[in-house]
């Protein structure tokens, strides 16, 4: 049986994270770990509250707006620290539907590294509530970046997923300086280069009903050059070299195990 913690990153989102918390708590053994910017509306006092009334809610405050990338590699160290083996990303926004969690972790349980949670697998689009625009931006986008890098996946740009703690002791966490889509491209590339199992997980997305996205040019802008940014650097390297990094882990779980 693993131990998972849900990691929830917050910016404004006062209104949905107590439905989230709630749905989370209510299906499986999970922890949570909120971490929140100082967002202005209060958001981080709504954890905090939940936080002294349950134990297997943490928050994390960080002083201001810092970004997803690095809310999030702030989470997976913190949960590396206290002993957790499956991490799972997921939005504060119920645009993820906690529902989804258990076949996650099965995946996690029977193998699996990194399991994405695809709102486009076999062709289909379980999208609720985009419009064309938003629509084609994100199709286009998993279909450029995902041929670029030779990657077989039909969502690399989505935000809910799960890694093992395997996956996260392999891929060098202190590399990676994305953040947004770009971010989530970046852990996927590397798990994949990696030679972890890489599996996806029929999910349905649904825009959120309340709140602001925090999407905005300077992300898209980031995940349109990242592709080739780490072609670049995997050409350098040597593309069928293992990474120093790669080498490195792997010897210090091998010296663990
Ligand atoms: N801690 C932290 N959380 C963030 C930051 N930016 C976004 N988030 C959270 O990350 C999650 C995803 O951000 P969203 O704004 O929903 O991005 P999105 O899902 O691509 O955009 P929408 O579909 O329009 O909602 C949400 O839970 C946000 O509150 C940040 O800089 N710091
Ligand atoms: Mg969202």
């Amino acid at each position: 049986m693993s131990r998972p913690l849900v990691i929830l990153p917050t910016y404004m989102e006062k209104d949905t994270l107590p439905v989230v918390l709630t749905k989370v708590l209510t299906q499986e053994n999970a922890d949570i770990l909120v971490i929140d910017d100082n967002s202005p509306d209060g958001t981080a006092q709504i954890a905090s509250d939940w936080a002294s009334r349950d134990p297997r809610v943490n928050v994390m405050n960080r002083p201001g707006k810092l970004g997803l990338g690095t809310a999030y590699l702030a989470g997976f160290l913190w949960g590396l620290e206290r002993g957790y083996d499956c991490f799972i990303e997921m939005d504060s926004d119920m645009s993820h539907n906690p529902l989804d969690l258990p076949r996650f972790l099965d995946e996690i349980e029977k193998g699996a590294d990194l399991v994405i949670g695809s709102r486009y697998i076999r062709g289909t689009i379980s999208v609720v509530g985009w419009d064309f625009r938003r629509l084609i931006l994100s199709k286009f986008g998993n279909l450029y970046a995902t041929k670029i890098l030779g990657m077989g996946l039909s969502d690399i740009t989505s935000g809910y997923r799960a890694f093992s703690r395997r996956a996260l002791e392999y891929i060098e966490l202190g590399k990676i300086h994305s953040e947004g889509y770009a971010f989530q491209i970046e852990m996927a590339y590397h798990a994949w280069r990696s030679g972890l199992t890489v599996r996806e997980v029929p999910i349905i997305f649904t825009e959120r009903a309340s709140g602001c996205s925090k999407m905005n040019k300077q992300i898209v802008r980031e995940a349109v050059w990242l592709p080739w940014r780490l072609k670049l650097k995997a050409a350098s390297n040597g593309f069928f070299r293992p990474s120093k990094g790669l080498q490195k882990n792997k010897k210090h779980l091998e010296g663990n195990g």
